[in-house]
């Protein structure tokens, strides 16, 4: 790891204890979030299909980390960790997942399809490669307004194959956009590892044929990733252009749920669970920034209080009246 070398001053001089416990967190209420969803799902409470980012937080919390409240993030089918992030309330995004009117969308988007356009979620989305151009598009908009936002599109190793990236990169490149590309590198789309897919040997290295910045993180690290993101941000405000940002990381649960997981051993799972997110900020972050074991079990308590309210939260909430069905459906320009 990058940091592990670095002075403890010099970590706190870019990151303060309160920043770096605030990623902490997040993280957890991420994992937290995702665990809770595997168990709830599998006594067959939650509707509809459910992909689990756990393994995976540094990166929403380290590239969301680097932006400001007003910019825009797109996600992806896999967008729990970036909504929440970005700060969608908990209660309402696990009444969403859960079908109900109290969601965030009303209960009528359901995990795959969540958005909260007032804290700049632009929206997790089922369709692979379509959160691309949202944020390339969200980018152009924020240009022409000269409101000096950012716009930030995670995707996966599957979808950086979408002709969708080429199209939004390559604009986004010649048009100089505030934009970032964010390929969560997670080993597999679906049951497909990108040595099968994918000629080049790292996603990043195809910025070159944009002629913008392509960076390798590892995506188990938030500082790692944050650096990387600030710098991404600051060029992106600064009008310099985008930058495709390559974060290898993993995702501890299987594609959806009740996936069998067949295409990898328990072996390779247990390898990456050796590499969490949360360990390293425990055992290598937090000792340079001086942050006690204790202070990380008072969150780790917390975040478990506001998990059990966000679970009676959404099932003692009302599911959306049969009326409801056709409202928010179409919208006039
Ligand atoms: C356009 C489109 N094609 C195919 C699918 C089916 N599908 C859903 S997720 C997925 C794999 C995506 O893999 P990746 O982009 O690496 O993301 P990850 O699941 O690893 O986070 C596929 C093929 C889809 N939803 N949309």
């Amino acid at each position: 790891m990058a940091l592990v070398d670095a002075e403890r001053e010099e970590l706190l001089e870019i990151l303060s204890r309160d920043r770096l416990l605030a990623m902490y967190e997040q993280m957890r209420t991420i994992r937290v979030f995702e665990d809770t969803l595997h168990t709830l799902f599998a006594s067959g409470e939650i509707p509809g299909f459910v992909h689990l980012y756990a393994g995976e937080e540094a990166v929403a919390v380290g590239v969301i980390g680097a932006l400001k409240p007003d910019d825009y993030v797109s996600s992806t089918h896999r967008g729990h960790g970036h909504c929440l992030a970005k700060g969608v309330e908990l209660n309402s995004m696990l009444a969403e997942i859960y079908g109900r009117a109290t969601g965030v969308c009303k209960g009528k988007g359901g995990s795959m399809h969540i958005a909260d356009v007032s804290r700049g979620m632009l929206g997790a989305n089922g369709i692979v490669g379509a959160g691309m151009p949202l944020a390339a598009g969200a980018a152009l908009a924020a240009k022409l307004r000269r409101s000096g936002q950012v716009s930030v599109c995670f995707f996966g190793d599957g979808g950086s194959n979408q002709g969708t990236l080429h199209e939004a990169i390559n604009l986004a490149a010649i048009w100089d956009l505030p934009c970032l590309f964010v390929c969560e590198n997670n080993g597999y789309a679906e049951a497909t590892s990108p040595r099968y897919s994918t000629k080049v040997k790292h996603i990043a290295d195809r910025a070159a044929a944009y002629n913008i910045p392509g960076v390798v993180v590892d995506g188990q690290d938030v500082v790692e990733v944050y650096l990387a993101a600030r710098q991404a941000v600051e060029r992106a405000r600064s009008g310099a252009g985008p930058t495709l940002i390559e974060a290898k990381t993993y995702r501890f649960y299987g594609h959806f749920e009740g996936d069998a997981m067949k295409y990898r051993t328990a072996e390779e799972v247990g390898q990456f669970r050796r590499r969490d997110p949360l360990k390293i900020f425990a055992e290598e972050i937090a000792p340079q920034a001086e942050i006690s074991s204790q202070e990380m079990q008072e969150i780790d308590a917390a975040v478990d209080r506001q998990m059990q309210a966000a679970i009676e939260f959404a099932r003692s909430s009302p599911l959306p009246s049969p009326e409801d069905c056709l409202t928010d459906v179409y919208v006039n320009y």
